[in-house]
C-alpha cells in the first residue's frame, strides 16, 4: 500500500475511533478592576515569555501581558488536545512506528496539515532515532522545529520585521473571503498605526455591500482614522482606491489600508476585481511599498487554506493575517499556512476588540501552543 493510502486509512480509523474528549473550557477571565493586574498563573506565564525574549520588566506593558494571556487562553483548546499526549509520546525514547502515527494524528487533528506534519515528524525522527530525550527536552526540541518552520519565510527574502516604513508611502491591501475579518483587522491596524504615530488612511473599497462602507467607517471613528469612500451606489472599487491614493498623496499619508470585498456575484468577478485594484495601485503609486495581506479565519482550518491559493494569484499575496485564534481548536493551521503557502504570518487576531491584534511572533505563538 502506498504511504498516502496508509495515511488515509489511519486517518479514517482515527476518525471512526475518535471519542470526543470534553475539553475543559478555559475559565473566563474575571473582570479586572483597572488598572490593577492579577498576578495569576497566566500573568506569570506571559511575563516569562516576554522575559525569555530579552525584554526587561520595566519595558513590558500591561497591554502586552493582557494580549499574551488572551492568546494563551485562545489557543487553550488546541493546546489541551496536543500537549499532554505529545509529552507522553515523545518522552518515551526513540520514536517507534506507533509513536510516529500518534504524533501524526495529533498534529493533523490540530490542523497542522499534511505537509507541515510530515516535516515535523521527519525532523523529530532524525533527532530521536538513536537518542532518548527526557520529555521536557523533547518538547523543547519540538518547539524549536515549529519555530523554525514558522520563521522559514525569513530565509526566503521576507523581512522578519513587519512595520510600515516611516516617511514613505505604504499601502496594505487586505483580501480574504467574506467574514474572515478584513474590516475588523483594518480597524485594529489603524488603531495600532495611530498609537505608533503613523499618518494613516483607510480606503473603503468593499463597495459590493452597502453596509460594508458603514462598517469600515465605524472602525475609522473608533481608531480616529479618516475613511475615503464613494457615496454613490455600485461604485467601482478601483475608483475608490484611485481616490484614496490621491488623498493619501496630498496628505502625506504613510499607511493606506485598503478594505476589499470578500464576496461578489461569483469567484471570477471577485478575482477580476482584486486584480484590477492591484493594477491601479501598482500604476498610480509605483513608488509605494505595497503589501498584499490575506486575512484567514483560523477556525476554518484547512478549508480556509484552499481559498488562499486562489487569492494568491489575483492579489500577489505577500503575507497572512490569521484571525479568530481566540477559541479555535485549529490553531495548528498557522503551521500549515506557512508551509503550504510559503508566506509569513504578519499579525494574529485573538478577539473582536480594537486591541486584539498583535504582530506575529513565532516564539510567543509556539509557547502559547505548547507550554502546558
Ligand atoms: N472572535 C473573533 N472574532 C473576530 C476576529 N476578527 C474578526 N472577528 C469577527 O468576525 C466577523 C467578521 O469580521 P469582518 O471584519 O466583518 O470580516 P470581513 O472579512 O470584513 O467580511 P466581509 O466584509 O463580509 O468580506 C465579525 O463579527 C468580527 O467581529 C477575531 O480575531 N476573533
Ligand atoms: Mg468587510
Amino acid at each position: 500500500m502506498k504511504a498516502s493510502e496508509e495515511r488515509q486509512e489511519r486517518l479514517e480509523r482515527l476518525k471512526a475511533e475518535a471519542v470526543e474528549t470534553p475539553v475543559e473550557p478555559e475559565p473566563e477571565p474575571e473582570p479586572e478592576p483597572e488598572p490593577a493586574i492579577r498576578f495569576d498563573e497566566n500573568f506569570v506565564w506571559s511575563a516569562e515569555v516576554l522575559a525569555a525574549q530579552g525584554r526587561k520588566p520595566e519595558d513590558i506593558s500591561i497591554e502586552e501581558i493582557t494580549w499574551l494571556k488572551k492568546l494563551r487562553q485562545g489557543l487553550g483548546k488546541t493546546r489541551l488536545g496536543l500537549i499532554n499526549q505529545l509529552k507522553s509520546i515523545v518522552g518515551q525514547g526513540p520514536l517507534n512506528k506507533d509513536a510516529v502515527f500518534e504524533i501524526e494524528a495529533l498534529l493533523l487533528q490540530a490542523d497542522v496539515g499534511i505537509e507541515a506534519t510530515d516535516f515535523v515528524i521527519e525532523t523529530l525522527q532524525q533527532k530521536l532515532r538513536n537518542e532518548t530525550l527526557p520529555p521536557e527536552e523533547a518538547i523543547a526540541y519540538l518547539k524549536q522545529i515549529l519555530r523554525d518552520l514558522l520563521d522559514k519565510p525569513y530565509e526566503n527574502g521576507y523581512q522578519p520585521d513587519f512595520i510600515p516604513e516611516k516617511d514613505q508611502f505604504n499601502i496594505w491591501l487586505m483580501t480574504g473571503v467574506n467574514g474572515a475579518g478584513k474590516t475588523t483587522t483594518i480597524g485594529k491596524l489603524a488603531h495600532l498605526a495611530q498609537k505608533s504615530d503613523y499618518r494613516c488612511l483607510i480606503a473603503a473599497a468593499d463597495t459590493f455591500r452597502a453596509a460594508a462602507v458603514e462598517q469600515v467607517k465605524i472602525w475609522g471613528q473608533r481608531s480616529n482614522t479618516d475613511v475615503i469612500a464613494n457615496p454613490g451606489k455600485n461604485t467601482d472599487p478601483a475608483a475608490v482606491v484611485f481616490d484614496a491614493i490621491t488623498a493619501a498623496t496630498s496628505r502625506n499619508t504613510e499607511l493606506l489600508l485598503v478594505d476589499t470585498a470578500g464576496r461578489l456575484q461569483n469567484k471570477k468577478n471577485l478575482m477580476d476585481e482584486l486584480s484590477k485594484i492591484r493594477r491601479i495601485i501598482d500604476k498610480k503609486a509605483p513608488n509605494a511599498h505595497i503589501e498584499s495581506l490575506l486575512v484567514l479565519d483560523a477556525t476554518l482550518g484547512q478549508n480556509g487554506l484552499r481559498q488562499a491559493e486562489v487569492f494568491a494569484e489575483a492579489a500577489q499575496l505577500s503575507g497572512v493575517v490569521l484571525t479568530k485564534l481566540d477559541g479555535s481548536a485549529k490553531g495548528g493551521v498557522a503551521l500549515a499556512v506557512v508551509k503550504q503557502l510559503g508566506l509569513p504570518i504578519r499579525f494574529i487576531g485573538a478577539g473582536e476588540g480594537i486591541e486584539d491584534l498583535r504582530p506575529f511572533s513565532s516564539y510567543e505563538f509556539v509557547e502559547a501552543l505548547l507550554n502546558g
